[in-house]
């Protein structure tokens, strides 16, 4: 039995990949273990329809009954927001919460796999998981980094939080040879902030421009991911004097409480969602809205070449 034997597309993304238009995949921890609810479901129907106002069809990716889905209606998405005890599918629990009939939101890592599978190139989510502040002890580097440097997917997110160790993230991206790709900036983003003193590989201004690289790496048949770093919106901006202190916070909490493993970046958002009171949740809202735009947009051009 194939993989692909697991895979359900909603009958939508199934037409629209057919025709050959614009289809932009996104994930579900963030629905399950990312924001709390009713704004995690709010802002999953949200995304889906800037997806569509911006001309592609949406295909929210997660692990339902045993089937790995790509695109979903309503009632399924509302299944998946409110309930409890879902579990955090990356690449390594595919298989065990495949064969056990299991549902699970899928983190940026079995989401790209996923995406291939389906034959969806782009991907909008929030931010990346990253190598983690202190990983020179505890050697916590999330797998969406591996996922990046083995499947050919574009991801769009508003770079990585600074719960993460930025210059050590962007190490490991470039010795995998994963492009990262500015869009509209020179600096990566620290997805709060719209700068983090980094700076990306390449920069590019329009979506056009960067749907050319996905073709071009593409035909090149270099294999890897590309990861396209989209800034949030300046209005929305939380500045790194106000989000830093938090996030100090929430990491040092975190080690106090042995807090390891895939419980880690769940605990560190709840924590920095707790701490700001929902400020971070706002802009976490907006950013995701900004790149699932910037992802559709992307779509259309590279539908066009
Ligand atoms: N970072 C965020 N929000 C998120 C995640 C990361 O700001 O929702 C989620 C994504 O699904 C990402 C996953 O793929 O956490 C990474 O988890 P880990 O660090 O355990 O690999
Ligand atoms: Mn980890």
């Amino acid at each position: 039995m194939q993989l692909n034997s697991f895979l359900t597309v909603g009958a939508e993304v199934r037409d629209a990949l057919g025709a050959g238009k614009p289809v932009v995949a996104l994930e579900s921890t963030i629905i399950t273990h990312g924001m709390p609810y009713p704004a995690n479901l709010e802002t999953a129907r949200a995304v889906e329809a800037v997806v569509r106002q911006n001309g592609a069809t949406p295909a929210t990716i997660a692990v339902l009954d045993g089937k790995l889905v790509a695109g979903m209606d309503d009632a399924t998405l509302q299944r998946l927001a409110t309930a409890t005890g879902v579990v955090k599918a990356s690449r390594r629990d595919l298989a065990a919460v495949l064969s056990t009939g299991g549902s699970a939101g899928t983190t940026v890592a079995a989401t790209m796999i996923v995406a291939k599978l389906a034959g969806i190139a782009i991907f909008a989510t929030g931010g990346i998981g990253g190598v983690h502040r202190g990983a020179e002890a505890t050697f916590d580097i999330s797998a969406d980094l591996l996922e990046l440097a083995q499947t050919p997917v574009t991801v769009v997110c508003a770079g990585a939080k600074s719960i993460l160790d930025l210059p050590k993230t962007l190490e490991v991206l470039e010795t995998h040879g994963v492009p990262v790709l500015g869009y509209g900036s020179d600096e990566f983003p620290a997805f709060f902030s719209r700068t983090s003193g980094h700076t990306v590989d390449h920069r590019f201004d329009t979506p056009e421009a960067l749907a050319r690289v996905i073709g071009t790496q593409r035909a090149l048949g270099l294999g890897t991911g590309i990861l396209v770093t989209n800034p949030i919106p300046l209005a929305d901006a939380i500045d790194s004097a106000t989000i830093d202190p938090h996030i100090a916070a929430a990491v040092a909490e975190a080690e106090t409480q042995g807090i390891g493993r895939k419980e880690l970046t769940p605990f560190l958002l709840q924590r920095i969602l707790d701490l700001t009171g929902g400020r971070s949740l706002e802009a976490n809202i907006a950013l995701v809205k900004n790149n699932a735009t910037l992802a559709a947009r992307m779509a259309v051009a590279l539908a066009a070449l």
